[in-house]
């Protein structure tokens, strides 16, 4: 997700050598301006940026530590605003009311459903959608179809108008005992009065806690100029930039929260709801400089694991009794945590190790639709013990799943490679091993086994 950003101070940061020198430190400042440019950085953050960690280093020596202090000290000083609380923060009194607001297509009705995922996932919040956009056709359909998927209540009425639609869910929201209530707004193809004018007045009734502008950050530094005049005109509490998946350059979102003077909360980097990630400086800065983000990955696996569930599953490892079924409910699991990619780039260390997978899509996989579509042809007996499995049952399954022998025995194979993995893993020592594997498959390219 931030690849450019820190491929860029990596670098720069291997440029300063252990006994340095002014011109070891000059070096690796031309080289973090040029790459931090060529990223889309605004120029003047660039200009901020350099000059402060250069005149910092100096004064306190010049040398790696102090070099890497000054560093992280300004990129946090940079992605903070004075006074603002880190992360989603509720309102003392519930419900929490969060306008969405935005140009048209820049991603405010999908971001709607993922931080209404989030919140509900991750907070364990109970959260209310409101269908506020009544001028597009197809708008309040979509909210439906999201809404459904990721089961969440949603106030809609395309009878209704935005305002009253907004009283109506307030009214449910405070009678019902929600946490928080989302409101996704209509979009308008440039800044005009009408918009401006029919979000002044939904502003008034909905009174938000927060008022998240949602840009798309393949607009590059178009995306800080209209977050800007959705500042003046209607005042924002914070920024999310969507569609962060397909702009490889990244610059914006170093910059955005110093050039707005509004917090950057939340980027999107992908279609599907759990493709929301937090924008929280501490942890980003320590991302940007390849020390990962545990936090945060700790945080999305503890909500996506049940631990009661987690303690009978390595119990069944252990004992080698894991079954398809089993594999399954672990495939399920993943697929909370979001798109592999993101996984591993918050892993220390596993950023190189991300841009290797690529998107590995643990819900399009051809392998993992084989996987389902065979277990799904098994009897049940079949499922908890697949030792059952002849060859004449293979060719069965094989037939009913649509797929040909040959896939069925690789899967059978994999399923059987992957329970004496798990069963290792669960094992003392387990970890270690497991972590020299993955640093193998880093040097080596060794990715043969995960399916794509
Ligand atoms: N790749 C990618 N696509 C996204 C992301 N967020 C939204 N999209 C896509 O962008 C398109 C527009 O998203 P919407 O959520 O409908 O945008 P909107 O701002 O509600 O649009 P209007 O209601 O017409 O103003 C959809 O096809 C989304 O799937 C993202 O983070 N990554
Ligand atoms: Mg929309």
């Amino acid at each position: 997700m931030l690849d450019t950003l820190t491929d860029s101070f990596k670098n720069a940061i291997g440029k300063i050598r252990f006994h340095d020198d002014d011109k070891a430190l000059k070096k690796a400042m031309t080289e973090l301006k040029k790459s931090l440019l060529k990223a889309d950085v605004h120029h003047k953050v660039v200009k901020d940026l350099i000059s402060t960690v250069e005149a910092e280093t100096k004064k306190n020596g010049v040398g790696k530590d102090n070099f890497l202090r000054a560093l992280q000290d300004k990129l946090s000083q940079i992605l903070t605003i004075e006074g603002v609380p880190k992360g989603f923060t509720f309102a003392s009194k519930p419900p929490t009311v969060v306008l969405m607001i935005g140009l048209q297509g820049s991603g405010k009705t999908t971001t709607t459903g993922k931080l209404a995922y989030f919140l509900k996932e991750q907070k364990k919040k109970k959260v209310l959608i409101v269908a506020a956009d009544l001028q597009r056709l197809a708008a309040v359909e979509q909210l439906k179809q999201i809404s459904s998927q990721i089961e969440v209540e949603l106030v809609a009425d395309e009878s209704s108008t935005p305002t009253q639609i907004v009283k109506q869910g307030l009214a449910k929201a405070k009678k019902e005992l929600y946490d928080v209530v989302l409101i996704d707004t209509a979009g308008r193809l440039a800044i005009d009065d009408e918009l401006m004018d029919e979000l002044a007045d939904i502003k008034k009734v909905a009174n938000p806690d927060e008022l998240f502008y949602v840009a798309d950050a393949m607009t590059g530094q178009d995306a800080v100029r209209t977050a800007q005049t959705f500042k003046d005109k209607i005042g924002i509490t914070g920024v999310i930039l969507s569609k962060f998946d397909g702009d490889a350059k990244g610059g914006v979102a170093l910059g955005l929260t110093q050039q707005v003077g509004v917090p950057l909360r939340f980027i999107g980097a992908g279609e599907k709801m759990p493709d929301l990630e937090q924008f929280i400086a501490d942890r980003i800065v320590g991302r940007l400089m390849g020390a990962g983000d545990v936090e945060s990955l700790a945080e999305k696996a503890a909500a996506a694991i049940d631990p009661v569930e987690a303690r009978k599953m390595t119990q069944k490892i252990k004992k080698g009794q894991f079954n398809f079924n089993d594999f399954l409910a672990q495939m399920e699991q993943m697929k909370k945590l979001g798109s592999m990619k993101s996984v591993m780039g918050m892993i220390p260390g596993m950023g190189n190790m991300a841009k290797q997978i690529g998107d590995m899509d643990l819900e399009n996989s051809t392998e993992i639709k084989q996987i389902k579509a065979l277990v799904s042809s098994m009897t049940p007996k079949e499922r908890e013990n697949p030792e059952l499995l002849n060859n004449m049952r293979k060719r069965r399954l094989a037939t009913g799943a649509g797929l040909n022998p040959m896939h069925v025995n690789r899967v059978l194979k994999q399923f059987k490679n992957a329970a004496k993995m798990a069963k290792k893993m669960s094992t003392k020592g387990g970890m270690k091993q497991m972590q020299d594997m993955l640093a193998q498959a880093q040097g080596g390219g060794g990715m043969a086994n995960i399916p794509r």
